[in-house]
């Protein structure tokens, strides 16, 4: 259950919790095109409290409103200040901040003429995604019998609501199944990423991760290769099938809310030797010290509220 805070930022003002709701016909419901972001906020060790990429994700909305042709009537830096502030109303010190824009109620069917265009911002507390364990143990995963979105038929650099319909049915049947997350492969057969989190495998050295087709271009993804080049390590963008993960030495999700979670089995096969591998730990380690404005070399990637 999310924790109630006292504020939500919807459509330019904080207004209290219990009054941050929507009318029945609000056209995103029904057919869910809107556009959202997530985003965490770190207790720092120095006392701050910092945004991890905050403008990188205000960025990415707004190219996910343009690929959806949705006009946010905000400029960036009003989102990007917006965030830090709800943050600070609701003595956040960390937490996840969750953008949302949609389309108001008005006209109905798929055509959603001139509806207004709603834009809110939710924050709340929370903890590891796949749980504390998963994030020191590593996780379960499942191939799904769902495959991720043909390019052609959602718009999959986007991230849009309806997209999640995708991960919801894919997380639910792996959970169902006894796992801790779903692995997707594209409509090629190829693996893509997880129902929301990037995937990275590591053998004899060499990273591999898919390249951006089918999978949403993730910032920890990003962050994660940045880090691995900067530690002169390879990392190469390619496409790999499901068995060249059971043979990896190591296999590993990024994701803003899955942060560096290890993945220590997929299909019932073990990955490596069952547990994080030192590659893993070492990129895991570094992601948490620059995302906690630890590290020199990536203070640009912390703004403070
Ligand atoms: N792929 C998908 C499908 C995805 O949803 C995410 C983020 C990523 C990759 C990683 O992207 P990034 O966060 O920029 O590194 N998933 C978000 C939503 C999770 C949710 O359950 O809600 C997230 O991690 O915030």
């Amino acid at each position: 259950m999310v924790e109630k805070v006292d504020r939500i930022w919807m459509d330019g003002e904080l207004i209290r919790w219990d009054e941050a709701k929507v009318h029945i016909l609000t056209h995103t419901l029904h057919y869910g095109m809107g556009v959202f972001e997530g985003i965490r906020c770190y207790k720092c060790p120095d006392g701050r409290s910092g945004v991890f990429r905050l403008a990188e994700h205000i960025h990415r909305l707004f190219d996910s409103a343009h690929i959806a042709e949705i006009e946010i009537p905000f400029a960036p830096e009003e989102l990007i200040e917006a965030c830090k502030e709800t943050m600070r109303t609701n003595g956040l010190t960390e937490g996840y901040i969750r953008p949302l824009v949609f389309i108001g109620d008005g006209a109905m069917g798929v055509h959603p003429q001139d509806n207004s265009i709603r834009v809110a911002i939710i924050t709340w507390k929370w903890g590891a995604y796949l749980g504390e364990e998963a994030l020191q143990q590593g996780t379960r995963v499942k191939t799904s019998s769902y495959n991720r979105h043909h390019v052609n038929v959602m718009m999959t650099k986007a991230k849009i609501c309806g997209n999640y319909v995708n991960s919801v049915l894919a997380k639910r049947e792996a959970v169902r199944g006894g796992y801790d997350e779903a692995l997707m492969l594209d409509t090629d057969g190829y693996v893509s990423e997880a129902t929301g989190e990037n995937i990275f495998l590591v053998r004899n050295g060499l990273i591999k991760t898919p390249p951006l087709t089918s999978v949403l271009a993730g910032i920890t993804r990003a962050s994660v290769m940045t880090i691995i080049k900067d530690k002169g390590m390879q990392v190469a963008e390619q496409r790999f099938t499901r068995d060249e993960l059971y043979t990896a030495d190591e296999v590993f999700f990024t994701g803003t809310a899955a942060e560096v979670t290890p993945v220590r089995e997929i299909d019932d096969r073990r990955i490596g030797a069952g547990r994080p591998g030192p590659v893993t730990k070492e990129i895991q380690t570094t992601f948490f010290q620059a995302a906690h404005g630890e590290l020199e070399q990536y203070k640009d990637w912390v703004s403070y509220l």
